[in-house]
């Protein structure tokens, strides 16, 4: 047994380690920063040019709130407040409410996404009214086109109104994804196919096709989701300038992809976004309602999800990737944007 004073010792040494990892795993306040020449430019460029919102989840104020500017980078404002952790917003389809998942103690990192026990699932109004909880112990939370909610509880999927009532299982991730945990989960428009991300056990992403229930690995990478209005999807992949490129390929009828190789399917390049520069850190790809724009987060360095100076960028898809857009100019993290275009 330890003397007493060493066991003294020892408890403070744990108060003093938890105390320090508290303070100093925060994520960055951080400050603003002056967009360059061409980065202005390009901003003036798309002022008025696109009416809509975007979210997204910064720690410019805190650990990490929700914040809305309009579609073409103006007016950047708060959405929530307080000491949790809200992340992972996303629009109902009219636009007119935001589902996000909030963590239950203060700060949370993005690692325990799928822990269900540490998170819980709200909505609030894009105008900032009515934030409400809508499910406990779930994360991941996002919108079907038809307006009900989509989200995870661990190795599970579900599918509820938007109250939260009648809620029903979809998709079993011990019995069909390998016992896999559910990040990112995505539904096609016709609802017969679930695109997600598979970590714990599995590391992988996937299709679920939700008639035979049989899954189809897609490969590596993350944060897989489909187009609106098309068998198409899209995602991260782990390999490109500056660590990372968003890939964007088509579906077969029956939810499966011929082999990827480098970068492409079957000889046909699948590169979505994989910007030139130091700004090519991709993640949080995310195409607007009618699939004509994309935003994503991406760093000049550093990868983690918390703590790195991500910016959220804009881009209208068949441009030219030099035409993207940087929306954001702020040091604090910034991540997983959403967008409503009208
Ligand atoms: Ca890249
Ligand atoms: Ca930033």
């Amino acid at each position: 047994m330890k003397s007493p004073s060493r066991q003294l010792t020892s408890v403070l040494l744990f108060v003093l380690i938890s105390f320090i990892n508290s303070v100093f795993a925060q994520p960055p306040k951080g400050k603003a920063v002056t967009p360059s020449a061409e980065e202005a430019a390009k901003l003036a460029g798309l002022k008025g040019k696109i009416k809509g919102l975007i979210v997204w989840s910064t720690s410019r104020d805190n650990n990490h709130d929700l914040y809305l500017m309009n579609a073409d980078g103006t007016n950047p404002r708060s959405l929530t407040s307080g000491p949790k952790t809200d992340w992972y917003p996303r629009f109902s389809p009219d636009g007119k409410i935001v589902v996000f998942t909030r963590s239950k103690l203060d700060w949370t990192i993005e690692d325990d996404a799928n822990k269900p026990e540490r998170w819980d699932i709200y909505t609030v109004g894009s105008d900032g009214k009515n934030e409400k909880k809508i499910i406990a112990d779930a994360s991941w939370g996002t919108f079907t086109r038809d307006g009900k909610l989509l989200y995870a509880k661990g190795t599970q999927v579900y599918i509820s109104n938007v109250d939260g009532s009648q809620e029903k299982l979809i998709a079993d991730g011990n019995k069909e994804m390998k016992g896999g945990l559910v990040q990112h989960p995505s539904l096609s428009e016709d609802g017969g196919f679930l695109a997600t991300t598979l970590r714990g056990k599995e590391r992988e992403t996937g299709i679920l096709n939700l008639k035979t229930h049989i899954w189809f690995t897609s490969g590596g990478g993350c944060q897989f989701s489909f187009f609106p209005n098309s068998h198409k999807v899209v995602r991260v992949n782990q390999t490109g300038n500056g660590g990372t490129q968003i890939f964007a390929f088509d579906l077969q009828p029956d939810g499966t992809h011929g082999k990827i190789s480098g970068n492409s399917i079957e000889g046909k390049d699948i590169r979505l976004i994989d910007l030139p520069g130091r700004r090519s850190h991709e993640y949080f790809p995310r195409l607007s309602p009618k699939g004509d724009y994309l935003v994503w987060g991406a760093t000049q360095f550093g990868h983690d999800h918390d703590l790195a100076d991500y910016e959220i960028l804009i881009w209208k898809l068949g441009e030219p990737w030099g035409n993207a857009t940087r929306l954001t100019f702020h040091s604090g993290n910034d991540r997983w944007p959403d967008i409503f275009l009208e």
